[in-house]
């Protein structure tokens, strides 16, 4: 049997709006590779956008390096990182030549090619091409091979794709997938994809849930169906969405691992983690998700009234709160000041009682001629404040008819 783990998306160097996540950032991959000592895996798979940007900040770069030579137990442990739409490819792919010999592979490109190398330590990377490495273990009878698909970006693929426009994305990468298979996985053993893309449910549940049909790819991904993945995988490691998922239950070996942090405010609640997966050739894979600790909770929270969110925010001083407050008057700065000593990671959206009552009867807007009142009902909208009456002479003032000297 071998052993692998699979974690994606860790956008290292990632913040939300201003605020940093760097401290959470090390203490959830001070958690994985406690994870991965204590559990032993003889791979560790990282589904891409290891960084947030291409671009990275130089803390975020050491803190991807670092983490990934923890990883490798001093190249006892093979580690494969591929680029997500986040990555650089060429940045993720330049310490290649450095890396592997330490025991840490990186793939930039669809169609990258790893060389390959022996090790001191049990195990060789034994036959390569573009996309796959074969795995060979002392301990093993039987080869493990890895398909790496990097975030497949359809411009640079044109080459691949020929006049074909991007909706044949998934076609092609299945009958590349498919190519590989038949040149390289005849014997028995076993078989992993790991790809940085939008799997999605299957079309029919696909179309249902998005009757519009209005977006068919996420970060520029096109969609890419269970029915393209080939039959012979015995796991997809995925990268690209945030939730951890198997992308349907008819196939519960094609899965996102997920980021290890919330990343958003749409992840808020979620439980992260890390999936521990059992392979054997011929056997379905068994998946055991690992959930993970580290990181602050995400939490949107509707207060009705101000003496409610100073209530709430003593009460969560470590999360991070995207507060939308109820207030009678304008939030001054003193209100603020209040807020924000209870929990410096807070985003406050007050809305007035008033603009709310104004801003559910939309058939009265712009009913009158008057354009002081459009004004008023604008900034209403826009800021959710009436304007104060400084304001409303400056809006005058501009129109010219202001009479005051
Ligand atoms: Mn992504």
């Amino acid at each position: 049997m071998i052993r692998i783990l699979h974690t994606a998306d860790w956008h290292l160097g990632k913040k939300l709006e201003h605020i940093s996540r760097l401290e959470e950032q090390k203490a959830a991959m001070m958690e994985i590779v406690d994870i991965v000592e204590r559990e032993n895996p003889d791979l560790v798979i990282v589904a891409g956008d290891l960084f947030d940007q291409f671009n990275p900040p130089v803390e975020a770069q050491d803190l991807l390096y670092k983490t990934l030579k923890r990883l490798t137990n001093e190249g006892r442990r093979p580690v494969l990182a591929i680029a997500g739409n986040h990555d650089s490819p060429d940045r993720i792919a330049s310490v290649d030549p450095l890396a592997r010999y330490n025991g840490i592979f990186f793939s930039g490109y669809p169609h990258t090619k790893i060389p390959a190398i022996a090790t001191d330590w049990g195990w060789q990377v034994a036959n390569t091409d573009a996309g796959l490495l074969e795995f060979r273990w002392d301990k093993l009878d039987y080869p493990v091979r890895v398909l790496h698909t990097a975030f497949p970006n359809e411009l640079r693929l044109k080459t691949y794709l020929g006049d074909q426009d991007g909706h044949n994305l998934a076609t092609f990468l299945s009958a590349h997938w498919q190519q590989l298979i038949t040149d390289h996985c005849n014997s028995p053993g076993v078989n992993i994809l790991t790809a940085h893309l939008f799997a999605s449910p299957p079309r029919e549940k696909y179309e249902e849930e998005d009757g519009e049909r209005a977006t068919l790819s996420i970060g520029g991904a096109q969609v890419v169906f269970p029915e393209y993945f080939p039959a012979q995988i015995n796991y997809a490691a995925l990268g690209h969405l945030h939730r951890p998922h198997a992308i349907s239950s008819a196939t519960p070996h094609i899965c996102y691992s997920g980021s290890p942090l919330a990343y958003s405010f749409a992840e808020a609640g979620q439980q992260k983690i890390v999936n521990l997966v059992e392979l054997e050739p011929g056997k379905p894979a068994r998946v055991i998700p690992i959930p993970l600790q580290a990181g602050k909770q995400l939490i949107k929270y509707n207060a009705p009234s101000l003496s409610d969110a100073l209530d709430f925010l003593g009460k969560v001083p470590d999360s991070i709160v995207d507060l939308t407050v109820r207030v009678s008057e304008y939030l001054d700065a003193a209100d603020r000041k209040a807020l924000f000593n209870l929990n410096p990671n807070v985003f406050i959206r007050p809305i007035s009682d008033q603009v709310q009552q104004q801003l559910t009867r939309p058939d009265t807007r712009y009913a009158s001629g008057n354009i002081e009142d459009h004004f008023q009902q604008y900034f209403l909208e826009s800021e959710k404040m009436a304007p104060s009456a400084e304001m409303m002479n400056l809006f005058r003032e501009i129109l010219g008819t202001e009479t005051n000297p």
